[in-house]
């Protein structure tokens, strides 16, 4: 049974996609597309490849060789991924060549292929700037937040945890000929990006609508490889799947679209960096999986339910463990951002009304996370979905934390960059607070989606005038 392959992804220079192309063709679309031309000025493109093309290893293990990190075997399956290994950089770069010696030595066989993955080296070397993040990649709602706030807020439980794994989603992949990632789709069916900085890659992706036909009849397990045998009676739809293929050249950058299964192999040695993210786009396929995961937790500990004295908070903490965020999580990071975004609509909606102009690309990005966001949490209550009791977002403190300002800043920076508009000083008044979001003095507290979802909702009723 092999692998039927009925396209090649869609190629493109950078100079001839707009923003607003890519959000049309590609984001709101969930198309994949390779980009070219995006990564020319990066520094790690001068400093992490040797002359003749292959991975400057020297200035990893002399720059950065002490660094702790994960590596996958991938000769080794382990449940559902690649056995992994942590080791350090210098470690890593010693046994990936003592394998390449071995390897061109007569009949010696190669017992691993090394790869190492998941590094986050943006948070572990901020003074190092390696990359910027391509402006049509920088509506990233996830990484944006994570560089304020941890995901699970004050769970001592998930302190130690959170640190390393949900630092951010930005990722160092570093790996030699023959490396490869399994099938799988990403991270909170998150969108990702993956660029070259030397090597070339093969990937494979598969259309959302044929997920299903990659896992068992439970819809427990997925096939692993689908390069090896795969066993007809456990995967009986894998004969019907058709493939999209690509062949990602040093440089390039591959946009991949939420819940996109997909297959990676190093062609030569490789060095990539990969973000995953998330916005007001592929929001509804978050949430989608969340709700599944949670159901799903669910009844997994179903036998437990009578006898355990906070169910729901089992669920929740298992979720987080498992999924790498929770409702709890996912309803507070939404609070938080919805309010980030009225307060950018508010300083840029001062600027625009002197100005008398139209509404501005910017602020229609800010009013489409909003409503986008409203969205969802409508989703959140019709399925029923509940936040514990002690958590809520009190709006009078949220504004005076620090965390907040920086958040904001962050996304001032970045929608003005993205729609090219000039960055306003993010200006904030607490008198601001209850003309913006409609709260009495007293409340000042979202306590559940509903109460979101009313803030939205008055916010764009006192805000219509940015619509007019
Ligand atoms: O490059 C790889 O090996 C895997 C990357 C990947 O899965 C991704 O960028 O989503
Ligand atoms: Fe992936």
């Amino acid at each position: 049974m092999g692998v039927e392959i009925v396209g090649q992804i869609e190629k493109i220079n950078c100079k001839e996609l707009s923003y607003g192309d890519f959000a049309e063709n590609y984001l709101a679309k969930n198309q994949p597309v390779v980009i070219s031309g995006l990564t020319d000025d990066w520094r790690s493109r001068e400093d992490w490849v040797s002359e003749n093309g292959l991975p400057n290893l020297h200035f990893f293990a002399t720059h950065f060789g002490k660094s702790r990190v994960q590596v996958a075997d991938c000769e080794r399956r382990e449940f559902t991924d690649q056995k992994r290994l942590e080791m350090s950089v210098t470690e890593f770069i010693k046994q990936w060549t003592d394998d390449s010696i071995e390897d061109s030595g007569k009949d010696d066989k190669k017992n691993s292929v090394l790869y190492l993955k998941d590094w986050h080296f943006v948070k572990e070397y901020t003074d190092y700037t390696a990359y910027q993040t391509p402006p049509l990649f920088s509506d990233d709602w996830l990484n944006m937040y994570l560089d304020s706030y941890q995901m699970h807020e004050d769970r001592d439980h998930f302190q130690k945890y959170d640190q390393i794994a949900c630092s951010d989603y930005r990722f160092v992949y570093m790996g030699g000929k023959g490396s490869w990632t399994p099938l799988h789709a990403d991270v909170f069916r998150s969108y990702s990006w993956s660029a070259n900085v030397c090597g070339r890659k093969r990937w494979l992706l598969l259309p959302p609508p044929q997920s299903h036909l990659v896992y068992d009849r439970y819809m427990k397990n997925c096939i692993y490889n689908i390069f090896e045998e795969v066993n007809e009676t456990k995967f009986p739809g894998f004969k019907e799947t058709t493939w999209l293929e690509c062949i990602q050249e040093p440089g390039d950058v591959i946009f991949v679209p939420s819940g996109w299964h997909h297959q990676v192999h190093n062609l030569e040695d490789t060095v990539s960096i990969n973000h995953n993210w998330l916005n007001a786009y592929n929001l509804s396929c978050v949430w989608d999986l969340l709700w599944r995961d949670y159901k799903d937790t669910e009844e997994s500990i179903e036998d437990i339910r009578d006898i355990s004295d906070d169910f729901e908070d089992l669920c929740q903490r298992n979720l987080a463990a498992n999924t790498g965020m929770n409702l709890n999580d996912f309803f507070i990071f939404m609070s938080r951002f919805s309010l980030g975004n009225m307060v950018l609509l508010e300083t840029y909606s001062e600027k625009d009304k002197s100005l008398n102009s139209c509404l501005s690309s910017m602020a229609h990005n800010l009013l489409l996370n909003l409503s986008t966001i409203q969205k969802i949490m409508m989703m959140m209550i019709s399925a029923g979905g509940v936040t514990a009791k002690d958590v809520y977002l009190d709006l009078r403190e949220a504004v005076e934390d620090p965390q907040f300002l920086r958040l904001v800043r962050d996304m001032g920076r970045t929608y003005a960059m993205i729609h090219k508009e000039e960055e306003n000083l993010v200006l904030f008044s607490k008198e601001m607070l209850s003309k913006m979001t409609g709260f009495a003095d007293q409340k000042m507290q979202i306590c559940s989606p509903k109460d979101l979802v009313e803030m939205i909702d008055r916010y764009n009723t006192c805000s219509s005038h940015l619509l007019a």
